[in-house]
C-alpha cells in the first residue's frame, strides 16, 4: 500500500511564487509516488476575514492552480476542506485534547495577533485544525514550506496526547521540506516571509502575473549596495532572487551569476521565473475556460475521500467514548 500525503492551501489572495516553490511544485513532483489528497483549505482562510463575494472565485482559482501547476486529479484528489464535515469535527474533538499554552506559544499566531484590532479564536484555533486536516487522512508525510514546521511539530503533539490518552488512533505524520524553495522571503522586504496575506504591491510574484508586471517586481526588489553579485557575500535580498531563480531554473548556479551587476541579475532571474510560470499560466487559462470542470474534479474528489475520513470520525468519537450510531 502506498503512504498518504496530504498538504493544503488557503484561498486567501492569490497564490505565489512561494506557494509554488515551497508546496505546489513539491507535490507535482512526488505524487504519483503517494496516496496524495490535496486541500483547499477555505475553513483556514476565513480566521481573518474574507469578502464573502470573492472567497468563492479564490477557491475555484486556487483549485485551478493546484492542476495548472502539475497536479493530476487522475492521480491526486483536490479537495475543498468544508465540503467535507469530518475537518471541523475532528478540529472540535482534537481542541479538547489540545493545552492553551501550547497554541498561544505558536508564532503564526503571535505575529498574526498583532495585525489584527481584535483577534478571533478561531485564529489560536487554526494549528488544531490543521492536525485535523491531517489526522483525518492519517496522512503519513506532510510537504510542507518551512513556516508551517512548527504546526507540523504540534500536528504530533496532539496526535501522541490523544493516543496515550484513549488509545492507538492516530497515523503519526512526518513534516517534508522542499530542497530549494522552503522559505522564499517578500522582494519588499527579503526579512518576511512572502505572503498573500501581504498587501504591498512589490511584495509577491503572482503565479498568474503577467511577464511585464514580473520583470518590473524583480527590478524593483530590493537587494543592498554592492555593485554585483558576489556568491560568497550574498546579501538576503540577492540569496532570495537566487533561490527563486535556481529553483526555476537550475541552470542558475553561484558560478553562473558571480559578478554579475545586479542589473542583469536580476533581469536572468525574471526570465527564469517568466519562463516556468508560462505553461502554468497557459494550463489555467485552458482549465479555467471550461466552466464546470473545477467542480466536476472538487466532487470527484470529495466523493473519493470522504469514507476515510468518516472512518476516522468514528474512530475518535469511539476511543473518546461518545455516542456513535449503530454501536452500542
Ligand atoms: N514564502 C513561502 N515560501 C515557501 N513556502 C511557502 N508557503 C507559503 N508561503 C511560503 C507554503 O505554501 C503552502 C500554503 O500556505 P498558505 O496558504 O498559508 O500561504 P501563505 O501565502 O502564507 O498564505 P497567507 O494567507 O498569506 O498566510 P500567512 O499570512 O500566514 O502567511 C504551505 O505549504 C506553506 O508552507
Amino acid at each position: 500500500m502506498k503512504a498518504r500525503v496530504l498538504s493544503g492551501v488557503q484561498p486567501s489572495g492569490s497564490l505565489h511564487i512561494g506557494n509554488y516553490l515551497g508546496a505546489l511544485k513539491n507535490w507535482a513532483e512526488i505524487q504519483t509516488q503517494y496516496e496524495s489528497i490535496f486541500c483547499i483549505v477555505d475553513l483556514h482562510a476565513v480566521t481573518v476575514y474574507q469578502d464573502p463575494k470573492e472567497l468563492l472565485g479564490k477557491i475555484r482559482e486556487t483549485a485551478a492552480l493546484f492542476i495548472a501547476a502539475g497536479i493530476d486529479p487522475k492521480e491526486s484528489s483536490i479537495v475543498v476542506q468544508s465540503s467535507i464535515s469530518g475537518h471541523s469535527e475532528l478540529a472540535w474533538l482534537l481542541t479538547c485534547v489540545t493545552p492553551l499554552g501550547w497554541l498561544q506559544r505558536m508564532t503564526q499566531f503571535k505575529a498574526k495577533a498583532e495585525q489584527q484590532e481584535t483577534v478571533g479564536s478561531g485564529l489560536l484555533q487554526y494549528p488544531v485544525l490543521m492536525a485535523a486536516d491531517i489526522l483525518l487522512y492519517q496522512a503519513n508525510i506532510v510537504p510542507v514550506g518551512d513556516d508551517q514546521a512548527q504546526h507540523l511539530e504540534l500536528t504530533r503533539d496532539i496526535a501522541q496526547r490523544f493516543n496515550s490518552l484513549y488509545g492507538e488512533t492516530f497515523t503519526m505524520p512526518a513534516t517534508r521540506l522542499p530542497a530549494v524553495g522552503a522559505r522564499i522571503m517578500g522582494l519588499d522586504d527579503p526579512t518576511q516571509k512572502m505572503s498573500k496575506s501581504a498587501t504591498g504591491a512589490g511584495h509577491a510574484i503572482g503565479l498568474l502575473d503577467e511577464p511585464k508586471t514580473i520583470q518590473k517586481k524583480i527590478a524593483r526588489a530590493t537587494t543592498d549596495s554592492e555593485p554585483a553579485v558576489n556568491s560568497e557575500r550574498m546579501g538576503p535580498g540577492i540569496v532570495n532572487l537566487f533561490t527563486i531563480g535556481h529553483a526555476c531554473d537550475a541552470s542558475i548556479t553561484k558560478e553562473s551569476v558571480t559578478g554579475m551587476r545586479y542589473g542583469d541579475f536580476k533581469k536572468r532571474i525574471a526570465e527564469a521565473v517568466i519562463a516556468r510560470l508560462e505553461p502554468i499560466q497557459k494550463r489555467f487559462r485552458e482549465i479555467t475556460s471550461d466552466a464546470a470542470y473545477i467542480d466536476q474534479v472538487l466532487t470527484t474528489g470529495r466523493d473519493r475521500v470522504l469514507p476515510l475520513a468518516a472512518d476516522t470520525v468514528r474512530k475518535t468519537k469511539q476511543a473518546m467514548g461518545l455516542y456513535v450510531q449503530g454501536i452500542g
